[in-house]
């Protein structure tokens, strides 16, 4: 059995990207391995949160991973604030990480471009990351294309502390699905879909309704060609359709290609926009039981309990290594 770990940022309602380059997966992947899925406060607040919208979000996403599939009996759900070694370890993997290749990171140069004030844990988030990685012995993390970069950083820092330290670390492998892991923006299928996108149509939303999610599906930006046809260069808007249609459905590529070949693009939308509906309609009806009840804080409870007792393990470990604390006479 593998260990599996993987993390979302409660900085917004999760897209349908986030859901097929991500969530998806986890699901698939609970049965046969022991799986850590895990609520990155700390990571959403390198940038700016409203602390009651952050709040509603941790508890929305928690809802989410629950409604997808998540089975909190399989798999560990936890907060990651809720769990201290996440922040200990971080401190000792930023200890070893180096300025020039934290700099380095498209996420951090993304995110810090053209603001005025930019926070010195935008920067120092990637050794955070790691330690969420490295304290439960993973040998998987699911993600989706954009976090590639920072998994090799993480498996750099293991090695490094391997070596220089103690051989404590597991040097976990990144699983980046074939189809699906990079969902481009209904506006700029140039950009990935994102959840802080300033403009809404831009993405779907795992909880937008029937009406919301087909009126964005219209107005994805597709070309002037007119025809259904899968080529990501010359066709990025009509490809990123074509793949979330094949993703929610099921159906290939090919099958799609045959199915819509004397159609229109107003036609075309509108499929795919009736399978994303029908692929969110139990996950938002499951949502809205969860999303207040109880049953979301004995799972909660539960799952920071038991992040609590792997992680403590590998944080003093570590901590050894480095000749932190005492020696007890
Ligand atoms: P933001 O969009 O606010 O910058 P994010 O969505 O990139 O945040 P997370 O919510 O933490 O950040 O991402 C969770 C998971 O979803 C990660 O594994 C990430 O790789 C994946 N993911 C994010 N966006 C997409 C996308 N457009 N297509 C496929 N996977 C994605
Ligand atoms: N950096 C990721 C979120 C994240 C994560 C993790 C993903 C934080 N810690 C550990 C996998 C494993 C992002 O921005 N999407």
């Amino acid at each position: 059995m593998k260990t599996v770990f993987s993390g979302i940022q409660p900085s917004g309602t999760l897209t349908l990207g986030n859901y097929l380059g991500a969530m998806k997966h986890f699901v698939a992947m609970q049965e046969e391995n022991n799986c850590y899925f895990c609520i990155v406060d700390q990571h959403a607040i390198t940038v700016p949160q409203d602390k009651i919208k952050l709040r509603q979000n941790i508890r929305s996403l928690a809802a989410l991973y629950l409604a997808t599939g998540i089975d909190p009996d399989q798999s560990t759900l936890f907060i990651q604030s809720e769990v201290p070694a996440h922040a200990q370890l971080g401190w000792m993997m930023q200890c070893i990480s180096y300025i020039g290749e934290l700099e380095r990171m498209t996420q951090f140069k993304d995110k810090a471009e053209g603001k005025e004030a930019v926070s010195s844990a935008l920067l120092t988030y990637p050794p955070l990351m790691a330690a969420d990685i490295l304290l439960y012995n993973t040998d998987i993390v699911p993600v989706g294309e954009d976090q590639k970069q920072h998994l090799e950083l993480t498996r750099n820092l293991a090695e490094r502390f391997n070596h220089k330290y103690n051989d404590i670390f597991t040097v976990p492998e990144v699983q980046i699905p074939k189809v699906g892991a990079r969902i481009m923006s209904l506006q700029n299928p140039l950009k990935k879909m994102s959840k802080s996108d300033e403009n809404q149509k831009a993405y779907i939303s795992m909880l937008d309704d029937e009406k919301t999610i087909m009126k964005k599906m219209k107005s994805a930006v597709t070309d002037s060609e007119n025809e259904i046809r899968f080529d990501r260069e010359k066709k990025p808007g009509v490809s990123n359709l074509m793949s979330i249609l094949s993703l929610c459905s099921g159906e290939s590529l090919n099958s799609i290609e045959a199915r819509f070949a004397d159609k229109g693009y107003g036609y075309f939308k509108t499929a795919v926009g009736e399978a994303v509906v029908e692929l969110l309609r139990p996950v938002q009806n499951r949502y809205d039981e969860l999303r207040n009840s109880d049953e979301l804080d004995r799972h909660l409870d539960l799952g920071a309990e038991k992040a609590n007792k792997a992680s403590f393990k590998t944080l003093k470990k570590a901590e050894r290594a480095f000749g932190l604390g005492r020696n007890k006479r």
